[in-house]
């Protein structure tokens, strides 16, 4: 009797997962066929953001007559980090307007710019090689136009898009 219903128990549990298993497999199946266009492009899409903290660096440089930040335009992520170098023609400083930066970056600007010597300037780069780090973390997506103060008047801007 005990024998029974013990090989009846373990035939029920097999077939019990017997058929869990032809249950999902087809489910899984049409999920991935289903999602399978969205799936190998959310990849990809995540992986650069899991990396986060992608740094870039910009020139601050004299050219002949021509004051200039290089790259003058780069986009970045949000928790990247831009370091701009003192390399010549100095010193230079990176300063934003307030009116050209996107709604809610003020205030992530005010904690991610250190030493600045006004509302969204940063301090003047006096020494050669001397850097400037902003981490953009938490910085809302969209353009940032920023200048070089004591250059400002010869055209020595430019703008970081965050997306
Ligand atoms: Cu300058």
């Amino acid at each position: 009797m005990r024998v029974t219903s013990m090989v009846a128990g373990l035939a029920f549990l097999l077939a019990a997962c017997g058929g869990e298993k032809k249950a999902e497999a087809p489910a899984a199946g049409g999920g991935a066929d289903t999602t399978g266009g969205a799936a190998p492009a959310a990849a990809p899409a995540a992986a650069p953001a899991a990396g986060g903290g992608g740094n870039h660096d910009v020139m601050m440089t004299l050219n002949g007559s021509k004051y200039q930040f290089e790259p003058a335009e780069l986009t970045i992520k949000a928790g990247d980090v831009v370091t701009f170098h003192n390399k010549s023609g100095g010193p230079h400083n990176v300063s934003f307007w307030g009116d050209s930066i996107p709604k809610g970056a003020e205030a992530v600007l005010k904690t991610a710019m250190p030493d600045q010597m006004g509302p969204l300037q940063g301090p003047l780069l006096t020494e050669q090689d001397g850097t400037y780090k902003i981490a953009f973390t938490g910085a809302p997506t969209g353009d940032y136009k920023f200048y070089c103060l004591p250059h400002l008047a010869l055209g020595m801007h430019g703008k970081i898009t965050v997306h």
